[in-house]
């Protein structure tokens, strides 16, 4: 909890920082940022989209994404564009899939660590720190976790090559998955904006169960960005929230978005799992099969039915509420 509190509390001054720095540049450099819906349940699609603006006109540019969940880790790392770019300070020249020897593998194992070899190089006129940066997903488009490895004052025309490792959890889901590959000036956490877009990395990831292939997306027009990822069935309960940062026109803007995931089986939505959201649960099972009106909510599993498998997905959040986890 600790580290959630310092991470935003640094989001938070550098948004004062950047205000106060766009508002001296007087060219009044702007991000806007908002998740489509304020409270998400597990496993649902998230989408965050937002808007570059310069002197109150849409402008191209690269926007930095990171989602931190409520318990305060990072869980993705992603760069948006909106719009064409142009003479990006940086290039990514290779991303790809590999061993701990930078030898290019094509599949990968969950649970266990995944290695991965990216090539970035300095394209500005002058020497600039260097932070690769590799985001990683399932086959369901769900965020597994990112590495990132940082060179400071790498000179003009210059680069590296890093492997970098990344644990992959046990339960990811198996089939064609993603990596992305990011080249920032720092970590964003640390004041870091994007130098260049983005290249995804696709790969096997060889799980125990198979994903439904529901890749995470991100488009852009200009001055405007989206981006839609799946939460994770464990992702914890409560507040997660979305930071984003680009540096147009020489002016760093940067803007903070939130949303909460929902307990699961909180009917009432009043946060508490308790006997009234079990009477809630049975009710609507009798309604149901009385051919009675009954409430989608209750159909945990969206398979458009109220059975077992529902009453075992709301006796699982029961016992998991009641035991703290
Ligand atoms: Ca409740
Ligand atoms: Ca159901």
């Amino acid at each position: 909890m600790k580290t959630a509190t310092t991470i935003l509390s640094f989001f938070f001054c550098l948004i004062i920082l950047s205000s106060l720095f766009a508002v001296n540049a007087q060219t009044f450099t702007e991000i806007t940022l908002t998740s489509h819906q304020q409270s998400y349940n597990r496993g649902d699609i998230v989408t965050v989209s937002g808007e570059l603006l310069s002197a109150e006109q849409a402008i191209n540019g690269l926007v930095g994404l990171t989602v931190v969940n409520a318990k305060g880790s990072t869980i993705l790392l992603r760069t948006v564009t909106a719009g064409t770019i142009s003479n990006p300070l940086g290039a990514i020249t290779s991303a790809y899939l590999s061993d701990l020897s930078a030898y290019e593998l094509t599949s990968t194992v969950a649970g266990e660590l995944a290695y991965f070899t990216i090539s970035v190089i300095n394209t500005d006129y002058m020497p600039r720190d260097l932070c690769a940066i590799i985001s990683v997903y399932d086959n369901n488009g769900v965020p597994l976790s990112y590495a990132a490895t940082k060179f400071p004052a790498v000179p003009s025309g210059k680069g590296f090559t890093t492997t970098m490792s990344v644990d992959i959890p046990y339960e990811a889901a198996g089939g064609s998955a993603f990596a992305y590959g990011g080249l920032y000036s720092n970590l964003p956490n640390q004041g870091g904006y994007p130098l260049a877009p983005e290249v995804s990395i696709p790969f096997t990831l060889i799980g125990t169960t198979q994903g439904a292939n529901q890749p995470s997306t991100s488009n852009g027009n200009q001055g405007l960005y989206e981006l839609s990822f799946k939460l994770a069935n464990r992702t914890p309960i409560g507040q997660h929230t979305v930071y984003a940062i680009s540096r147009v026109n020489g002016v760093i803007a940067s803007t903070l978005a939130s949303f909460t995931v929902k307990q699961p089986g909180d009917f009432n939505g009043d946060g508490v799992l308790n006997i009234y959201d079990l009477v809630f649960f049975s009710n609507n099972w009798i309604a149901y099969y009385s051919g009675q009106p009954w409430n989608q909510l209750v159909d945990l599993n969206k398979d458009s039915k109220i059975d077992f498998l529902d009453l075992v997905i709301f006796s699982n959040a029961w016992i998991l509420y009641n035991s703290g986890v």
